[in-house]
């Protein structure tokens, strides 16, 4: 099988801004009363900024209007934008440079599926920003993770069929989108969490040697 495209996820793939998630969603729980642990982190990782809110809000006896809900969203986005402040290119994650560069000798596209509206700003801390031929705009995709928008707009810039692309992942809720769009996805992580993945890797120091060799060649 001859794949044209490699699609990324930003967060707990290119680098582990999931753990900045986190913490910020964390402490906006816990202001509104609500706890917040490693399992709920797992629901929210590659869910998009007011569904994850909502997501937490649900768990409050308090009810919150638009505009509540909407400062709220931007006291996580505030403090999770000044977490990110020191990221750099020894953020990457393992292997993610022989990724790129093992992709870039088979003429292969790299592209970036994130729902993440600071994605572009994370990539260009860590340096690598250029090694993107395509950045999906998270603000300009009508659903979010699970549904499969986001890599489909990625495989259309490239002018390529689902099927001739992959997609890695470290969510649920991404795997399942890179399956509804008909594209083969590597789960970053979990066995359990990501078993609907094609190819399951334990981390991103194994995509090459594990995950690219094997499916690709
Ligand atoms: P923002 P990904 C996702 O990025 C994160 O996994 C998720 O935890 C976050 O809520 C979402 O981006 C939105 O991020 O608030 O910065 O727009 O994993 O799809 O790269
Ligand atoms: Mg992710």
């Amino acid at each position: 099988m001859a794949y044209g495209a490699c699609i990324f996820d930003l967060d707990g793939v290119i680098t582990d801004t999931a753990h900045y998630h986190f913490l910020a969603w964390k402490r906006l729980a816990e202001s509104v009363g609500v706890p917040f642990d490693e399992e709920d982190n797992h629901q929210l990782k590659g869910v998009g900024r007011m569904e994850s809110l909502a997501y937490i809000l649900a768990k409050s006896d308090r009810t919150f209007d638009e505009a509540a809900r909407a400062r709220l969203a931007e006291q996580k986005n505030d403090d999770y934008k000044n977490l990110i402040r020191e990221i750099s290119p020894a953020d990457l994650l393992p292997g993610i440079l022989d990724a790129f560069d093992w992709l870039t000798e088979r003429g292969m596209k790299i592209g970036l599926a994130s729902a993440s509206k600071n994605a572009r700003p994370v990539i260009e801390s860590l340096g690598v920003a250029d090694r993107f031929h395509y950045v999906a705009d998270a603000a300009q995709i009508p659903r979010g993770k699970p549904a499969p928008d986001i890599f489909l707009d990625v495989a259309t810039a490239f002018g390529l069929s689902p099927e001739d692309c992959i997609g890695v992942e470290d969510a649920a809720a991404g795997v399942t989108a890179i399956k509804s769009a008909g594209m083969i996805a590597i789960g970053i992580g979990d066995p359990v969490i990501l078993a609907h993945a094609d190819l399951i890797l334990p981390d991103t120091a194994d995509l090459v040697g594990k995950g690219f060799a094997p499916l690709i060649g």
